[in-house]
């Protein structure tokens, strides 16, 4: 009986890291894909790429459930996908196409779908910890058992908002999951030089759960962010869930990273959580042809988005400016 429980016990496991992987698998093949888009000048404006910290988007995205919001910051790719966003319509928004998901005005760092909950990524570092914190203020009043994510990096510990939200949120017990993406970097500094105090010790001046977890490995993350999200749910309050990450590319497409040292850029790839997945997957029995044709399967649906964004039209100059103003307030 034991041994039967300890297999069914493993092929889940199996089960939930495959899932893991797949989403893993979108949100890298996408990201390479935007790679060569940006390199051929096809995406405009700045590009920040989450290469890497792909378990984090994949184990924080299991948790969730239809009801649930989120909001997230320049670097948020990963965030959107796993969320389940349209690729077609996250394609032709990065390319500023006429039928990308916010008509190819919001582009990369803007992309939004109310429709999944994905409130916005957002340009300026810290701004969408207090529209999630909002988000979690609607999901109380109206009840409907949801809770609200704020996908941040380690940077944002600098930002006051931060500290405000943290204030509030305890203050009102809010169902806010905070995830900090800690790559250790903030543009071309690292954040050890920015902060006097750790995230964890945050999280205790204001009375918050808070749980730390290696952010390259997705089932570790999954549960982490499972048990957070249900804390938040059950009416636990904000929950403080830290990420230890790494940031593979530059801070942004094209940053050449003269200010990092070449040993810390070769050691990253050894904690690459989709080889490690892989090699999790297989230890547990997966053929490798068969993640490999999922991994073609993947790659396909990435180049039709691709196609068919380059295949849209541009917006049109009165259309881009659509709803800049509210109608009826004059300037
Ligand atoms: C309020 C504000 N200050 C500064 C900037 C410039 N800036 C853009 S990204 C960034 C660093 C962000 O680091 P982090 O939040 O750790 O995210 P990462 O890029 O490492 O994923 C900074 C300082 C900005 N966009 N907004």
């Amino acid at each position: 009986m034991a041994s039967q429980h300890a297999s069914s016990s493993t092929a889940a496991r199996a089960d939930a890291l495959l899932a893991l992987w797949r989403t893993m698998t979108l949100v890298r093949q996408a990201e390479l894909a935007l790679v060569k888009l940006f390199a051929d000048s096809e995406v405009p404006g700045f590009i920040h790429l989450s290469i890497g910290q792909e378990a984090i988007s994949a184990g924080v995205a299991s948790a969730l459930l239809a009801q649930d919001t989120l909001a997230t910051n320049h670097r948020g790719h990963g965030h959107v996908l796993a969320r389940g966003m349209d690729l077609h319509g996250f394609f032709k928004e990065i390319m500023g196409r006429a039928g990308g998901l916010c008509q190819g005005r919001g582009g990369s760092m803007h992309v939004a779908d109310l429709r999944l909950g994905i409130l916005g990524a957002n340009g300026i570092v810290g701004a969408g910890i207090p529209i999630a914190l909002g988000s979690a203020l609607a999901h109380s009043v109206r009840r409907t058992e949801g809770v609200a994510v704020a996908f941040f990096g380690d940077g944002a510990m600098a930002e006051g908002v931060l500290h405000e939200t943290l204030n509030m949120a305890a203050l009102w017990k809010m169902p806010l999951l905070m995830v900090c993406e800690n790559n250790g970097w903030s543009e071309f500094s690292p954040t050890s030089r920015q902060f006097a105090a750790p995230l964890q010790a945050l999280a205790a001046a204001f009375g918050l759960a808070y749980r730390k977890v290696d952010g390259n490995d997705a089932l570790a993350v999954a549960e982490a962010a499972g048990a957070a999200a249900l804390a938040a749910r059950s009416g636990g309050g904000a929950q403080v869930l830290e990420c230890i990450t790494h940031r593979v590319r530059g801070h942004y497409e094209g940053d050449p990273q003269k200010y990092r040292e070449a040993a810390e850029l070769e050691g990253v790839s050894e904690h690459d959580p989709l080889r490690q997945a892989r090699s999790a997957l297989l230890a547990m029995g997966l053929e490798e042809a068969a993640l490999q044709q999922e991994a073609a399967a993947i790659e396909q649906r990435i180049e039709a988005a691709v196609a068919a964004a380059r295949a849209d039209a541009l917006p049109t100059f009165e259309s881009a400016l659509a709803d800049v103003y509210t109608p009826g307030v004059q300037a």
